[in-house]
């Protein structure tokens, strides 16, 4: 175990965050990696197993108290109002994303920290971008805020490497599949909740047209394409903050077909609803060789593995009772 690193992880609660907060702990030690929530409580073991504190990352006071209390090195700096939430308080979204992030960074800029790990989005893409194989350098002119914070994000990581020397990194993600917490407020949602229904034996409604293709990923390839690239060679990177990333692409009835195959009896329907708009202008597929290149990445899980070990996991959470946190 590297022991080296004091580490913050803010929306640690989210999604990504409970989850890397434990593959960080496992690296770096429990009492050296603090997770940061803000208004979702947070499970038993995320509490337990080391520090948490409470911080509104838009307070930047809040920051800085808990980066010199705990001699931070290294943030992951996760807390973000994701796309569909953001389309309803566009306000809400760029204070928290933006605000959120140039608190971040300055706090990293004047305490002279080690490394930040800012994450972007496939939906840093826009309806002019191509939609296959989508390059790693295109056009950035997504349609919603979400996009339009992810693009300024990775633009201003880049500018603190280039001006101040800090080491920022970050990667695009696509639609995150995991077993562990649920995503809130995102587009790429439905690609979970479908999974929950499936085990509970529910019909499920998606959101999206059946026909609707999305980049997805499932959660030990998120945390090993994080990690991955923090730990990779600075001087192998030409890229910082905006890695595309791709480990699988599936349309919303593969998805349901795919579980099928498990579950026979799960039935989905389709409604599409004011998500579909901003599904519609996200890429399908994503060219992701500058990660290969530059600090090896490739992905562990396709549609089908990804798929069994979902409804593994979730399974055996049902049976127990405990598939839904309390
Ligand atoms: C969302 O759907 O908003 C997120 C994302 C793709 O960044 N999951």
């Amino acid at each position: 175990m590297e022991n080296a690193r004091r580490v913050l992880v803010t929306g640690a609660v989210g999604q990504i965050g409970s989850e890397l907060t434990p593959a960080l702990r496992a690296r770096y030690g429990n009492e050296n990696v603090v997770a940061a929530g803000h208004r979702t409580k947070p499970s038993a073991a995320l509490r337990e197993a080391g520090p948490f504190e409470t911080v509104d990352v838009t307070v930047r006071a809040d920051l800085e108290r808990v980066v010199d209390h705990y001699a931070i090195d290294t943030v992951y700096h996760l807390a973000a109002i994701l796309s569909a939430t953001g389309e309803r308080s566009p306000g809400l979204a760029w204070s928290v994303n933006m605000g959120g992030l140039y608190n971040v960074l300055e706090v990293a800029r004047e305490r002279k920290l080690r490394q930040v790990f800012v994450p972007s989005s496939i939906a840093a893409f826009g309806p002019e971008t191509p939609r296959e194989r989508t390059p790693q350098e295109t056009v950035l002119r997504p349609r919603t805020i979400y996009g339009v914070t992810k693009v300024a994000g990775e633009l201003l990581g880049d500018y603190y490497v280039r001006r101040y020397g800090l080491d920022v990194r970050g990667l695009r993600y696509p639609g995150i599949i995991s077993s562990e917490t649920p995503p809130s407020g995102g587009t790429t949602d439905y690609a979970v909740e479908i999974f929950y229904a499936a085990v509970e034996g529910k019909r499920y409604t998606c959101f999206l047209r059946e026909d609707t293709v999305l980049p997805m990923m499932y959660m030990p390839d998120c945390i090993k394409a994080t990690l991955d690239l923090m730990e990779a060679d600075p001087a192998g990177l030409r890229h910082r903050c905006d890695f595309n990333v791709a480990a699988m692409s599936f349309s919303a009835e593969e998805l349901a077909l795919e579980i099928q195959k498990h579950v026979p009896s799960f039935v989905c329907d389709y409604r599409p609803d004011s998500r579909q708009a901003i599904a519609d202008s996200w890429p399908q597929t994503i060219d992701d060789r500058a990660a290969r290149a530059e600090w090896g990445w490739k992905a562990t899980f396709d549609l089908e593995a990804m798929t069994a070990d979902m409804l593994v996991h979730l399974g055996a959470r049902y049976k127990k009772g405990t598939l839904w946190p309390r």
